[in-house]
């Protein structure tokens, strides 16, 4: 869209002409001067509508700025960006969102909104509540506060997991530890923590013993530009990074320009590679590292491996390398080569029959991605979210290693792309004093069996084991009690044993079904009823972020979090300490004030108000570990060697030391192991198909899950292979059910090539819906995950199931 009615000013920013329109003011905020042209189009006596710019928070990896059109009070309709001249080359691009974000307006005025803080009534899950007053509910929340306290102390207070709204910074729910609830409770003497994320636990802890830094970078999306092949292992920008301004416009724009072929190697045709000319390479899941290893195999046999980078910059390529500590024939040659512990050569031939790939597939993959330089190889985060997926990530890395790509243009890491965003300062958390954390995923262990958890064998951090279980949950703005968290029966009768858990506090704007099992639901603020700053708008080449405006008043009771952390504070008396005598919008002005001092390019705080959004393009490729590449002698890595580590000291010892769960493995390598409920376990026999999750268009996990026209545009189904499909009796559109040891789904079966024969996909996110037989009508798919960790980070597996499908009859 061009502007017509506004000049541009530099970097494609709307200056609003003083002619545009009076700016009207609203409680706690500024109106925009009415300039769209489609609302022109409808309406010209548009004096009693006003235009806020407002935003998208929630966790989809993009941010979006919306534009609320409202008239008496009311949002009527929402648009996006209009800034700047939408132009690739010029870096002025729209932040266009997408159709989630586009519908915000009917998550806000939506029949499930919370409308009064509510005390429950019947079990934990049945959802009967009463209403109650704000104070009643604070009188219970302190009081059950004091006596856990007294009780248990600190470390029985836990902050789960929650990303509803990460993007704000006022009401930033992730992580965590930065939210206003942590800063709250760190006034109150603190809370157990937690480390990891339901995103990307193990490949964090997985890339970090390959490259160190705690986190594996890649190269920006628009440095695709200088690519002569992309390699992606389950990455699906265009579907999981939405935005239209954000990561997949620079995917589908850099590849474009580029003559790069793209393979996608994923058990679903996934959306990125849907109506392109790009090769599909199904495999089974969790079998990625058995088609790594054999495209080693043939590199190495072929001479197709970079040797001078992997003699200078890497450590356990072969015996030269090798660390002292270390086994003879322990080095990733010997292994892949067939002259390791185990004794086989991982050729193609071998790999064949447990990936499902054919062996010529695998050596003209080898061929392809040998020969042609530079090479990008990324991996999205659905291969890692597996049984051993810390496994799965450090061997998608070993193919940008072994062909030196790391530290180039063009080139890559195997990592996921890295963006840029515009450091901002933070609401300040504030120090916990309790140093003790869980893994993010063993929650409800800790409920259940908390001071059995130690170190060594479930991933307890800061002591050798916890002291006491979890009696009390802050959940806010998260779905994890429930619907997003794995396994849900178990999580139910763990979670309705009131002895255990005895206090759980919902903050939502929804009756989700975490909040169904909540004992007192406080209802929210959404974004458009408050004022706050939409931060990492997550961009290759153009960060941004966005002044999300009020633009309508609070809904029913519902209250901010602001004001509701403010509220406890003063009866928890650390008023003064936690508000520091500011309000919402004081502690707005005083962070942008704290950024702009560190940044004098920033507009002021008015005419960042009125502008909506800030984009400031970034003329240089981002290319990880480039100064590495450059001099790795002055530039080391962050492991212990300095150097890429194919072979992982710190793993070999792990291994030694920790208590293993019969199966799981770690091990100094990125080596094929088998897991729990991959492709070759005896449990097939029972439940013989693998079934993979993946995050869909029509929600943010379960944001936005309750709007009805996204559900007629993108429904849930469950991708069946034909061969699977007629095997069972199973047409397309027919209701099935899919079910194994921990629960059953009742839904309808997409029949499509797009999956590889003996895997089903779903979505994540569905609604939760048990229909009083345990049998979940809503489809969510953690009816059927396991809360069987991941051995190394103690993550959640929720890609790695088996299951059975059958037809229901009509
Ligand atoms: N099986 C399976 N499970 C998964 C995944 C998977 O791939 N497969 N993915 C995992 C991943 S990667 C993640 S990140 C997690 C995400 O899990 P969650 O962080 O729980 O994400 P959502 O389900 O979107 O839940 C966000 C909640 O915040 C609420 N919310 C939205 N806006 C606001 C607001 O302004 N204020 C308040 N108070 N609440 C708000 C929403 O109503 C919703 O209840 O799920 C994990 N679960
Ligand atoms: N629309 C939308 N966008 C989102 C989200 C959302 O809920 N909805 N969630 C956001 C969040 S918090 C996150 S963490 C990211 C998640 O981003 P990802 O984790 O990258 O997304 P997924 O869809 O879980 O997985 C990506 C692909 O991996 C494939 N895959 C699964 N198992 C394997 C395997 O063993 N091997 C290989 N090679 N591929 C495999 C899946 O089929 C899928 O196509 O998405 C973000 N974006
Ligand atoms: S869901 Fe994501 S891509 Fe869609 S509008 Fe919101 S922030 Fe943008
Ligand atoms: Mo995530």
């Amino acid at each position: 869209m061009k502007m017509t009615t506004n000049s541009l000013t530099r970097r494609g920013f709307i200056k609003l002409s003083s002619a545009a329109g009076s700016l009207a003011a609203l409680a706690g905020g500024v109106s925009l001067p009415f300039f769209s042209r489609a609302a022109e189009k409808n309406d010209t006596t548009a004096a009693d509508k006003q235009v806020v710019w407002s935003a998208c928070t929630v966790n989809c990896g993009s941010r979006c700025p919306l534009r609320m059109h409202v008239k008496d009070g009311e949002i009527i309709f929402v648009e996006t960006d209009n800034t700047g001249e939408d132009d690739y080359d010029k870096q002025d691009v729209q932040v266009r969102a997408c159709l989630r974000g586009r519908s915000l307006r009917r998550r806000i005025y939506n029949p499930d909104r919370l409308k009064y803080p509510l005390k429950r009534i019947g079990a934990r899950g049945e959802g009967k509540f009463k209403r109650i007053s704000w104070d009643e509910a604070y009188d219970e929340i302190v009081a059950s506060l004091a006596r856990i306290r007294k009780d248990y102390g600190n470390e029985a207070i836990y902050l789960n997991y929650g990303t509803g709204t990460l993007g704000g910074t006022v009401t930033k729910s992730w992580p965590q530890g930065r939210s206003l609830i942590a800063r709250l409770m760190n006034l109150n003497g603190g809370y157990l923590n937690h480390y990891g994320d339901y995103s990307t636990g193990q490949i964090t802890q997985g890339l970090d013993y390959t490259y160190g830094g705690g986190w594996g970078y890649g190269n920006s999306f628009s440095d695709l530009v200088n690519a002569k092949l992309v390699v992606q292992f389950g990455n699906n920008p265009a579907e999981t990074r939405m935005s239209g301004g954000g990561l997949v416009h620079h995917y589908v724009e850099s590849v474009n320009r580029s003559d790069a072929k793209v393979i996608m190697i994923d058990p679903r045709h996934n959306d990125t590679v849907a109506g392109r000319n790009d090769q599909w390479v199904p495999l089974r899941p969790g079998t990625d590292t058995a088609l790594i290893s054999a495209i080693a195999y043939e590199m190495i046999c072929n001479d197709w491996v970079d040797q001078p980078f992997l003699d200078k910059y890497c450590v356990g390529y072969d015996a030269k390398s090798l660390p002292a500590s270390a086994p003879k024939n322990s080095d990733y040659k010997s292994y892949i080569l067939g002259k390791g512990e185990d004794n086989t050569a991982k050729t193609p031939l071998w790999a064949e029959p447990i990936c499902g790939i054919p062996a010529d597939v695998i050596k003209d993959l080898a061929k392809q991605i040998g020969t042609t330089k530079p090479c990008a190889i990324l991996q999205g985060w659905g291969l890692q979210r597996t049984a051993n997926g810390e496994i799965a990530s450090r061997a998608v890395a070993m193919l940008a290693i072994l062909t030196g790509n790391v530290g180039i243009n063009g080139g890559g890491t195997g990592a996921r792309e890295s963006d840029s965003s515009i450091p901002f300062v933070r609401f300040p958390a504030l120090t916990n004093p309790v140093e003790t954390a869980i893994s993010h995923f063993m929650w409800t262990d800790a409920i259940a069996r908390g001071t059995q958890m130690t170190a060594t064998k479930d991933g307890v951090r800061g002591k050798d084991k916890l002291d006491v279980p979890i009696k009390f949950i802050w959940n806010y703005a998260g779905n994890c009690l429930i619907n997003q968290h794995s396994d849900i029966n178990r999580t139910d009768a763990i979670l309705k044993n009131e002895k255990d858990c005895e206090m759980i506090v919902v903050i939502d704007n929804h009756m989700t079904s975490s909040a169904k099992y909540a004992d007192i639901v406080l209802p929210d603020l959404t974004i458009a009823e408050q004022s706050d700053f939409a931060m990492d708008g997550k961009a290759a080449n153009m960060p941004y972020f966005i002044f999300a405006d009020k633009a309508i008043e609070p809904q029913f009771e519902s209250r901010g979090i602001y004001q509701i952390c403010s509220d406890l504070a003063k009866r928890l008396g650390v008023e003064q300490e936690f508000t520091e005598g500011r309000t919402q919008e004081g502690w707005l002005r005083h962070l942008y004030q704290l950024t702009r001092a560190n940044d004098p390019m920033l507009p002021d705080f008015e005419t960042m108000r009125q502008q909506g959004i800030y984009k400031r393009p970034v003329k240089e490729h981002f290319v990880a570990y480039k100064d590495f590449r450059k001099d790795p002698i002055n530039n080391p890595l962050g492991t212990p060697s300095g150097k890429i580590e194919i072979y992982s000291e710190r793993l070999a010892n792990i291994a030694q030391s920790w208590e293993l769960t019969e199966g799981d493995v770690i091990h100094p390598l990125p080596v094929h192991v088998s897991h729990a409920e991959g492709y070759d376990d005896p449990l097939r026999k029972e439940y013989p198909l693998q079934l993979v999750g993946f995050h869909f268009k029509s929600r943010t996990h379960s944001t936005y899950g309750s709007v009805d026209v996204l559900k007629g545009a993108a429904r849930d189904t469950l991708w069946m292979n034909p061969l699977d499909a007629h095997s069972r009796g199973v047409e397309n559109g027919d209701r099935i059910r899919i079910f194994n040891g921990r629960g059953e789904i009742h839904i309808e079966a997409k029949v499509t090539p797009r999956i590889m024969p003996g895997t089903v996909a779903l979505s994540q996110g569905a609604w939760y819906a048990p229909d009083g037989s345990k049998v979940d009508q809503g489809a969510c798919i953690n009816t059927l995950t396991s809360q069987r960790p991941s051995p190394l980070a103690k993550s959640n597996p929720q890609h790695t199931n088996l299951v059975e499908v059958q037809a229901l009859q009509a």
